[in-house]
């Protein structure tokens, strides 16, 4: 029989976080970080690269038919991007709420790009939208061994567990 703690670690999300170009040069990592990190979610895995147009046309292939495709490839290899893994509950869906709309002229105020960005072509942060797209993103951007394992003292009062 599995221990309570077992149940809950077996039950962790895990969803692929990355601060765009835009982000990174208007000095917004330690704000986007904090959010994601205050509410109580765990990163696992974190670093900066400047992806190549080829890897950024991998991580948007389902937009390549989308007349921005071209340009948003262009941007997100423009620059240091930093690439992140946070896990926690719900990660992967309360990521995209803690982002916000992909406009961030529908945004609402409280959200990353609500509260940080201004048009869509620049709204800073990326986000998986669902479990098959973040375990997509995260192999794509991080070997295994880059991805840590580990519990957090904090954990047993953020889930409430003994
Ligand atoms: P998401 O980032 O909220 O998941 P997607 O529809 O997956 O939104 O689009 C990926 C990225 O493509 C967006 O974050 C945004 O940077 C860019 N994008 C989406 N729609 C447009 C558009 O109409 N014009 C320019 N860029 C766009
Ligand atoms: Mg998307």
């Amino acid at each position: 029989m599995l221990q309570e703690k077992e149940v809950h670690a077996a039950e962790m999300e895990r969803s692929f976080i990355a601060i765009k170009p835009d982000g990174v040069q208007r000095g917004l990592i330690a704000e986007i970080i904090s959010r994601f990190e205050r509410k109580g979610f765990k990163l696992v895995a974190i670093k900066i690269v400047i992806p190549t147009k080829d890897f950024a046309q991998k991580h948007y292939h389902d937009l390549k038919e989308r007349p921005f495709f071209n340009g948003l490839c262009d941007f997100l290899s423009s620059g240091p991007v930093v690439a992140m893994v946070w896990e926690g509950e719900g990660v992967i869906k309360y990521g995209r709420k803690l982002i916000g709309a992909t406009d961030p002229q529908k945004s609402e105020p409280g959200t990353i790009r609500g509260d940080l960005a201004v048009v869509v072509g620049r709204n800073i942060i990326h986000g998986s939208d669902g479990p098959e797209t973040a375990k997509d993103e995260i192999n794509l951007w991080f070997k295994p061994e880059e991805l840590t394992n580990y519990s957090s003292n904090a954990e047993k009062w953020i889930y409430g567990l003994n």
